[in-house]
C-alpha cells in the first residue's frame, strides 16, 4: 500500500467514526504501522475469549491477559493450543515471517478470531501492545469498566520497526526516581513499542547503585545535602533539604526482569572520567587534589574527575565487574562526555602517565581511560557506549558512540566506522521547555515543542546508505536537574516520546504530522488511563 492510499483510509477511518455516536476515530495507533487494512465488523472481546499461544509466546499471552483484567474484570484464561481449534485471540510463532524480523509482527482481526503471527517473541509482544490500542482507551484502566463494550474492529496489519534501537534515557543521579516510577515507564516504552532504557545511575550528585565491595559509594555517595534553588545564576540559595536514593542490588535485579519480559533493555551508565564528584567525595583517593569534597549540590560541568591511576582504573572494573553481574544486556555506557582536564594538567600522575604513553595531549589521556574501560569490556563480550565527546580521544573499534551535541558528532561517528545512537539535544532533549507558556514549570533552558521532536529523522540527509545503517535508532533523554519528582518526570516525557516513538518506528514516508496529531488526540485518552501525568495539548 502507498503512503497516500493508507493517509485515506486513516482519515476515512477518522471520519466513519466522528459521524458515529462515539467521536473518537475507530483506529488511533502510534507509532503508525506499516501496513494497515481495515475491514467491515468487529470481535468482541468477552469473560470466556480463550487465549492460546505456543509455549513460546506464553509469556507475552499472560501480559496480555493481566493487561486486560483490571479495566474488564475478565480473567481470561490462557493455554498451550490444543488441537487446531480457531477462535478466541491466538498467538502463534511463523517462521514465514523472517522477512519482518525478530520485532515484525502481522496481526488478523476477523469477528470469530484475533489471530498474532511473528517469527520471534518481541514481535508478538508489539502485535499485543497493537491489540490493546484498538480496544476502548478505558482498557488501560486499573479501575472497573462494566458498561464498555470491548470491541475490537477487524483489520490486518503488518509491521516492523525502522530501527532497532528505539530509547530514553532517565538521569536517575540528579534526582533519584522510585522504583515503581522506573517499573511505570518500562511498562509506557513498551506500550509505545521502545526497547530501551538507559539509566544514568552515576554523577556529581549522587550514586544510585549498591556496588557490595564499595558500600560509600552509597553510604556517602547516594546523598547530597542540598539542592540548588532556581537557576546557578540566579543565585538563589539552596533548598536546605537532603536528596538521597539509591537502588538495591535486589531493585535493580527487579527492574531487569520486569524489562526483560516486556522486551526492554536496560543499558545502565557509570559516569567516567568525569561527572564523578559523588565517587570521589565517597572515596577521596579517586581524585586528583587533596581536597575533601562533597556530593555536590549544584549542576553544570564540575572540573573534579577521576585520577588516572591503575588503582583507579582497578576501582572503576571492579565496579563495572558487579554492573555485569547485574544487568545481561550488550550494551554499557561509560559516559566519557563534559571532562575539563585541568586536574590531569595539574597532576604529576597524570603528566607522567602522558610522558610514558609519549601522550601530547590530555585529550588523548582520555581516550586511554575510555581504552581501558573497553578492553575490561569487550574481554566480556559486551559494548561500550559513550557520548559523542570519546571521538575526540580515537574512540576503541567497536565502541558505540551517542551523539548529542547535535547530531555532527554521529555523522563523524559513523564515518569512523562506529555505530550510532541519535540523542541530539536539537531533537531529543526532553527536559527543554516544550512550550514559552510563561506558566511553564521551571525547566534547564532550550525549546523542545512536539512537533520539532517529531519532525526528527535520526538519518542525516549527507549520509549514504551504507553510513546510514549504521544509524541503531535515537533516544529521548530526562535529565533531571529540574525535574524533582515522578510526577515532573511524566510530564516532561509525554507527549513527546510518544512523537519519538513514531520517529523510530515508523517509515519515514509514512510520517505525517497531522494525522499524528489526530491520533494524539485519542492517544492521551489511554495515558489519562494510565494515569500518566502528561502536559495536554494546546487548545486548536
Ligand atoms: C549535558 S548530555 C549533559 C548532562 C546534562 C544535560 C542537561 C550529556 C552527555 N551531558 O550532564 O544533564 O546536558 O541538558
Amino acid at each position: 500500500m502507498k503512503p497516500s492510499e493508507l493517509g485515506a483510509m486513516l482519515a476515512c477511518a477518522l471520519l466513519l467514526a466522528s459521524c458515529g455516536r462515539r467521536p473518537e476515530p475507530a483506529v488511533s495507533l502510534i507509532p503508525l504501522p506499516v501496513r494497515l487494512e481495515l475491514q467491515r465488523g468487529v470481535f468482541e472481546l468477552r469473560a470466556d475469549t480463550a487465549i492460546t499461544a505456543d509455549s513460546a509466546l506464553i509469556p507475552a499471552a499472560r501480559l496480555l491477559a493481566a493487561a486486560l483484567a483490571p479495566a474488564t474484570g475478565f480473567s481470561l484464561l490462557v493455554s498451550e493450543p490444543a488441537g487446531e481449534r480457531a477462535g478466541g485471540i491466538r498467538l502463534q510463532l511463523d517462521a514465514a515471517l523472517e522477512r519482518l524480523g525478530r520485532e515484525g509482527y502481522s496481526l488478523a482481526v476477523t469477528p470469530q478470531q484475533v489471530l498474532i503471527r511473528a517469527f520471534a517473541p518481541p514481535g508478538a509482544f508489539y502485535a499485543t501492545q497493537t491489540l490493546r490500542q484498538l480496544l476502548p482507551p478505558a482498557i488501560y484502566s486499573k479501575q472497573p469498566h462494566p458498561g464498555v463494550s470491548w470491541t475490537i474492529p477487524c483489520l490486518r496489519i503488518e509491521d516492523q520497526p525502522r530501527f532497532a534501537w528505539r530509547g530514553a534515557l532517565i538521569d536517575v543521579a540528579r534526582h533519584f526516581m522510585p522504583k515503581e516510577t522506573i517499573l511505570k515507564f518500562i511498562d509506557l516504552l513498551a506500550i509505545h513499542k521502545m526497547n530501551s532504557l538507559q539509566l544514568h545511575l552515576t554523577d556529581d550528585q549522587g550514586w544510585r547503585i549498591e556496588i557490595k565491595r564499595y558500600p560509600k559509594l552509597t553510604e556517602i555517595g547516594s546523598i547530597r545535602k542540598e539542592t540548588r534553588v532556581g537557576h546557578e545564576r540566579e543565585a538563589r540559595g539552596f533548598d536546605g533539604k537532603p536528596h538521597g536514593g539509591y537502588y538495591s542490588q535486589a531493585d535493580i535485579r527487579e527492574i531487569v526482569e520486569y524489562a526483560r519480559l516486556r522486551h526492554v533493555r536496560l543499558v545502565p551508565e557509570i559516569e567516567m572520567p568525569g561527572h564523578a564528584q559523588a565517587a570521589i567525595a565517597s572515596y577521596p583517593e579517586l581524585g586528583n587534589t587533596r581536597e575533601r569534597l562533597e556530593v555536590s549540590t549544584r549542576w553544570g560541568v564540575h572540573k573534579n574527575i577521576f585520577n588516572v591511576n591503575e588503582s583507579t582504573i582497578e576501582f572503576l572494573q571492579n565496579v563495572l565487574a558487579e554492573l555485569l553481574e547485574l544487568f545481561p544486556g550488550e550494551f554499557i555506557h561509560i559516559g566519557g562526555d563534559e571532562v575539563p582536564t585541568d586536574q590531569w594538567k595539574s597532576s604529576p600522575q597524570a603528566q607522567a602517565l602522558m610522558r610514558k604513553l609519549g601522550f601530547k595531549s590530555e585529550i588523548e589521556l582520555h581516550g586511554w581511560f575510555i581504552g581501558r574501560m573497553n578492553e575490561f569490556l569487550t574481554s566480556r563480550g559486551r559494548r561500550l557506549v559513550g557520548w559523542d565527546e570519546i571521538l575526540e580521544g580515537g574512540a576503541p573499534a567497536g565502541a558505540v558512540v551517542m551523539s548529542w551535541r547535535g547530531t555532527k558528532g554521529g555523522v563523524a561517528a559513523v564515518r569512523a566506522g562506529h555505530d550510532v545512537v541519535m540523542a541530539p539535544n536539537t531533537y531529543t532533549y526532553f527536559d527543554y521547555y516544550q512550550s514559552r507558556d510563561p506558566g511553564e514549570p521551571l525547566a534547564i533552558g532550550g525549546f523542545l515543542p512536539l512537533e520539532k521532536v517529531y519532525e526528527f529523522n535520526p538519518v542525516p540527509a549527507e549520509l549514504t546508505p551504507e553510513e546510514a545503517s549504521r544509524i541503531l535508532g535515537a533516544q529521548g533523554q530526562l535529565w533531571t536537574e529540574y525535574i524533582p519528582t515522578p510526577q515532573q518526570l511524566e510530564y516532561m516525557a509525554f507527549p513527546r516520546l510518544a512523537a519519538l516513538a513514531e520517529v523510530v518506528w515508523t517509515p519515514q514516508a509514512l510520517r505525517d504530522w497531522h494525522g499524528f496529531l489526530a491520533r494524539l488526540r485519542h492517544h492521551l485518552e489511554r495515558l489519562k488511563a494510565l494515569e500518566v501525568h502528561f502536559r495536554p495539548l494546546e487548545p486548536k
